[in-house]
């Protein structure tokens, strides 16, 4: 799925900034319409953000069920006679969108991009009423899944089955952009890399009209290899790579051309990058490849899950400042801009769905009443969502270099049959949909002989707490444990090992010469015993700290105003972790 730009054949508007909104709390909105007519005792909501801490209440915050935007929007005089599709890069969590009275479209999941085509709706020149309803709700049906209780008194309350807080509404951009009537619909690139060759494999999707030509550009804007079919293999004898470390990208201009002789243009960026498993390597471009990183979150206060790009830049400045080459996009699709982002500057990408707490063991919120396991609770409903996921995000990330492994979930329950039978179709879709990238799962703390399901994945990826959940305190046994565990991943698996996830919460200022739990001193003694263990074994090609930042969560009496494992406060500050690994990553001194 293409995201809007600007060429010479496209125009594109932003539609960020304050729209009327209302926290729907009594359900009045679909039974009165709202959508027929202003939003009735509007306040205003930033776009994109988070709404939940917005407004500073706890109503807000805590809201369950629907949420109503709106705003006038003027389509472009200009536009007359052209495609004119709305596109909303993301709604949290199920969004139905009308233009004036008439529903233009609906989608569920709020991670991944949606469109609505206005063509037949809208008059150029004219203004237009949106209203977007946004419902926050998790069900059993949804990914991540949740479970919604009402109380005596009538109110709402959220339970789910992982650790970061359920921000929900327009989290990301929401554009209005034009194409011709015959436009560039979709372009799927694939890239090979053998010794000093080089190959792009392209195939790009025209509607109402055909692909007329493909170039294929350096960075300097040198013409490096053309064709004038909708589908081929373009030879680029020695490219300049994507390498992690060196974000270099050419781009692949595609134009279509419709029966009347209009002419559309897309121009992809392109990463010219191998990544394959051979053994127990990770190889980029046929070389090792080691992940230096962590697992983060969009999250940032204030805003929520609200894409920001001051945070984005800073973000990515803190990672090149303490070494990392790489994060997972844990525990759902991150911003496309992050994507773009990282595609520039050469940091290397798991990106994963938002398939996380589908897990009741480990989630603590369980009542009576409710289902034993995980699998005795969903249907086919849930993998049907999640199926979903895995191709919207295929579909959406395919093209970017970055991405060099997709994950498909965070920690399911691994260890009942039910769960194999669960995922071997979504592993079979995830290779479908992507036949050029391994795929992996984050598993949870779970021994190989007990794990129905790691055979059917690429890399071994392991959520480790030792030192912290269990064996709590005392990070000699720790060590012993973890590395006992880690050889027998070797024996049973032969695969590449990344710790996805390890690590301890700290309130930063919290010291101890004793070095107790919740203190810098140990986090900094835990992510070191690790790494001794880490470098004593081949097979772990990669390390990612949970978590990059502390992050919000739900209420709970194991978390302090959040989870306080960032080796960074939510605002970025450093704490002593920080500084360890800046040591370990890059061998610069604190000074
Ligand atoms: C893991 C989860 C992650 C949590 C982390 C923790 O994958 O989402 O935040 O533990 O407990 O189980 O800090």
């Amino acid at each position: 799925m293409l995201r809007p730009q600007e060429t010479s054949s496209r125009e594109r508007v932003g539609l960020s900034g304050l729209w009327a909104f209302v926290l729907d709390a009594g359900d009045r909105g679909r039974e009165e319409e709202w959508w027929r007519g202003p939003l009735p005792d509007a306040s205003e909501m930033p776009v994109p953000a988070s709404f939940n801490d917005v407004p500073a209440t706890r109503d807000a915050h805590d809201h369950v069920g629907d949420v109503w935007y709106q705003r006038q929007v003027r389509i472009p005089a200009r536009w007359e006679g052209r495609r004119v599709v709305l596109r909303f890069d993301a709604a949290a969590h199920r969004a139905v969108v009308w233009w004036n009275d008439v529903e233009v479209g609906r989608h569920e999941g709020g991670y991944t991009p949606f469109e609505c085509d206005l063509t037949e709706h809208v008059r150029s020149g004219e203004p237009g009423r949106l209203t977007v309803v946004v419902d926050s709700r998790l069900d059993l049906g949804s990914i991540p899944p949740g479970i919604v209780d009402t109380l005596p008194d009538g109110r709402r309350r959220q339970r789910y089955f992982h650790d970061f807080f359920n921000y929900a509404g327009l989290h990301r951009a929401v554009w209005l952009y034009t194409t011709p009537r015959a436009y560039v619909d979709d372009i799927t690139v694939t890239t090979e890399v053998t010794g000093t060759d080089a190959r792009v494999h392209y195939r790009a999707d025209a509607v109402g009209g055909h692909v007329t030509e493909v170039v294929l550009r350096d960075a300097d804007g040198v013409e490096r290899a053309r064709a004038a079919s909708a589908e081929g293999t373009l030879d680029v004898p020695g490219a300049t790579l994507w390498r992690p470390g060196h974000g270099y990208l050419h781009r692949l201009e595609v134009r279509t051309t419709g029966a009347g002789g209009e002419t559309d243009e897309y121009v992809l960026p392109v990463g010219i990058r191998g990544v394959a498993v051979d053994g127990d390597r990770f190889l980029i471009n046929g070389e090792p490849f080691h992940f230096r990183g962590f697992g983060k979150h969009e999250d940032n206060p204030v805003r929520g899950k609200g894409h920001d790009d001051v945070l984005m830049v800073h973000d990515f400045a803190l990672l090149d400042w303490i070494g990392a080459n790489s994060f997972r996009t844990s525990h759902y699709p991150y911003a496309e801009d992050v994507l773009e982002y990282a595609d520039r500057h050469g940091i290397v990408i798991i990106d994963e769905t938002p398939a996380v707490g589908l897990n009741f063991e480990i989630a603590h919120t369980l009542v009576p009443g409710d289902p034993p396991h995980v699998w005795a609770a969903i249907d086919g409903t849930t993998q049907a969502a999640h199926l979903r996921a895995i191709q919207e995000l295929v579909a959406r990330d395919k093209n970017h270099p970055s991405v060099v492994m997709w994950s498909i979930a965070n920690e399911p329950d691994s260890a009942r049959p039910e769960a194999r039978t669960y995922f071997e179709p979504l592993v079979r879709a995830a290779r479908a949909a992507d036949p050029s990238r391994p795929v992996c799962f984050a598993q949870v703390q779970l021994p190989p002989a007990e794990d129905v399901m790691s055979d059917l994945f690429d890399v071994i990826c392991l959520n480790r707490y030792y030192g912290w959940y269990v064996e709590t305190g005392d990070l000699v046994t720790a060590e012993r444990e973890l590395e006992a565990e880690l050889r027998d991943w070797v024996r049973l698996h032969g695969k590449p090992i990344i710790i996805t996830e390890y690590g301890a919460d700290a309130i930063a200022g919290v010291h101890s010469v004793a070095a107790g739990t919740w203190t810098e001193e140990y986090q900094v003694e835990l992510l070191e015993a690790f790494h001794r263990v880490f470098d004593r074994i081949d097979a772990v090609v990669g390390e990612h700290v949970w978590n990059f930042a502390d992050f919000a969560t739900g209420y709970g009496v194991g978390r302090a105003d959040g989870n306080k494992k960032g080796v960074f406060t939510r605002d970025r500050r450093p704490k002593a972790a920080a500084y360890a690994l800046r040591r370990r990553w890059t061998g610069k001194t604190p000074t």
